[in-house]
Order: C-alpha cells, then structure tokens, then sequence
C-alpha cells in the first residue's frame, strides 16, 4: 500500500488517548512510523500496539528536556530520525479564575508552552543536523479565539503557543521545515469526556455553524494534510477547525 507520508518517522505527543491517539493513528495509516509519546508510557504502549506495524511507544514529560533528548534520540536509532513532529500533548484544566494561582499558572506555562518549546529544540536540532525537511504541526485551541472561561493560565499557554508557531516557521523556512498550528473547538476526547468540560457541548453546538459533536478524527484529518507534501506552500498559519465556532 502507499501512503502520502509513507517513509517518513512522525513524533506525536500525548498520544495516549484522545486528539493525540487518533493524529497517532492517521499518520500510520498515510504510512508514517509513528512514535507514540506520552507521560503515560503504559497508554503510549496500548495506542502503539493498537496502531501495530512499525508504530512504537516513547515514554516522556514534554517539561523535561533529558526525557525529550532522550525520546529524540530513541526515535534516530530505531527509525533514523523525526520528519514529522505533533506537538500534542497538554494539561486540559477546568478551573476558575479565583481558583488559578501562581502554581497552577506555572505548571500550565511548563507544560504547554514550554513542553512545545522544548520539543521543539530537540526535533528542529536533530532535523537541521540529518540535513532533512520537516514538518512541525503544533496543536494549540480555539479558546485562544473565544476567550473561553475556566482555563486562563491554558488560553494564555495556547496564545504562547501560536505565537511560537509563527516565529519558528520564519527562521526554520530556510531550513525546509514548517511549522504550522491547528486549533481545535471543543472535541469529545478521553480528557474532555472526563471532565466538566463535557457539560460544554450544547452551547458549543449552538455556537458552531456545522452542528454536532467535534471528534479527534476531525482533527486528526487537518493534522495529516498538514504533514503531507500537499501543505508544502503553507507555513507560520494558524488553521482553526471547530465546524465554524469561531471566526477571525
Ligand atoms: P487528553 O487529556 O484526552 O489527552 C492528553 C494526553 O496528553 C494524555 O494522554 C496525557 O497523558 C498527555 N500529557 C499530558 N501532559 C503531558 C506531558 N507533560 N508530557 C507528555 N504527555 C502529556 O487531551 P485531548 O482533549 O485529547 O487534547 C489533546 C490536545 O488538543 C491538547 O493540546 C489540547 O489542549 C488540545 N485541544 C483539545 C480540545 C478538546 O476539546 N478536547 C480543544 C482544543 C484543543
Ligand atoms: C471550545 O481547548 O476549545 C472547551 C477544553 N471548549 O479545551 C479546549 C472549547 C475546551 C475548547 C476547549
């Protein structure tokens, strides 16, 4: 069979469930050899054997860059080096202004921006010295759009997060790699379906101008445009996908 991404080695984060499982999960089926990634490495190992083939799992905290160097370097023995790199992974909160303190804004900051940071810096190190072109597809939100209560330290982490995305497209252009962001509106994913955000999706449906509830499948799709060759005149974009939550 072959497939658009088939040949290359894609890294997703978070792909123990929800957004990041299913991204997992299309990439393989377009060809790629996906390392599956997750603090929760007992999770990574079930999307991994779920997915089979060359699929394998890497357990790391995007916030630690000795765990990200090593997953990186992992990924360059077992299948020569990242092409493809999703940055997924991210604490989803529910929790009002007037509970947000310092500690919890810091872990946020850590997590979903820094974490993105951080692999960032390792894949775009390793893509330049293989000499290779990449693709980077960062998963930010559409609550960066709407301003979406319960989730201030996330929103502000997601903003970070896009304004990352647009400066590395423009000094990694150069390079052959983009980078690019998806934001999603409200998804029914294995976080969310737990969560209070749950109670959300009446009045996020009244919102959307395609109605029904938002899937990881149709994130996942946008995500593997993005890595294919059919993206390749794209970059520094933010490409919202909320069945028309939000417009701007
Ligand atoms: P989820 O909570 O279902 O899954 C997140 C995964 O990330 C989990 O497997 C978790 O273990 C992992 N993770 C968390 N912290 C990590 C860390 N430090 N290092 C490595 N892995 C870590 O979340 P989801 O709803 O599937 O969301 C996936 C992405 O989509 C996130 O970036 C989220 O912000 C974004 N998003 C989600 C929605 C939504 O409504 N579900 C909407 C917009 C954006
Ligand atoms: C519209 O990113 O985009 C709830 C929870 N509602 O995490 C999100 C919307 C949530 C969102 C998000």
């Amino acid at each position: 069979m072959s497939g658009k991404l088939d040949g290359r080695t894609a890294l997703v984060t978070g792909a123990a469930q929800g957004i990041g499982k299913a991204i997992a999960g299309r990439l393989a089926a377009d060809g790629a050899t996906v390392a599956v990634c997750d603090v929760n490495g007992e999770g990574a190992a079930a999307t991994a054997a779920e997915i089979g083939g060359s699929a394998f799992a890497l357990t790391a905290d995007i916030s630690d860059p000795e765990a990200v160097a090593a997953a990186l370097a992992e990924i360059e023995r077992r299948a020569g080096g990242v092409d493809i790199v999703v940055n997924n992974a991210s604490i989803v909160p529910f929790i009002a202004w007037d509970e947000v303190d310092l500690a919890h804004w810091r872990k946020l900051i850590d997590v979903n921006l820094t974490g993105t940071f951080i692999v960032c810096r390792a894949a775009t190190d390793q893509m330049r010295a293989r000499g290779k072109p990449g693709r980077i597809v960062n998963i930010a939100s559409n609550t960066f759009f709407a301003g979406t209560p319960n989730m201030a330290a996330y929103v502000a982490a997601k903003g970070g997060v896009i304004g990352l995305t647009r400066a590395l497209a423009t000094e990694l252009g150069a390079h052959g790699i983009t980078v690019n962001a998806v934001t999603p509106g409200l998804i029914e994913s294995d976080g969310v379906k737990a969560s209070p955000h749950n109670n959300a999706f009446e009045f996020v449906e009244m919102l959307q101008a395609i109605k029904g509830k938002g899937q990881p499948e149709h994130i996942a799709d946008v995500v593997a445009f993005l890595a294919s060759d059919d993206a390749r005149w794209m970059t520094g974009q933010t490409v919202n996908v909320d069945a028309g939550m939000v417009r701007w």
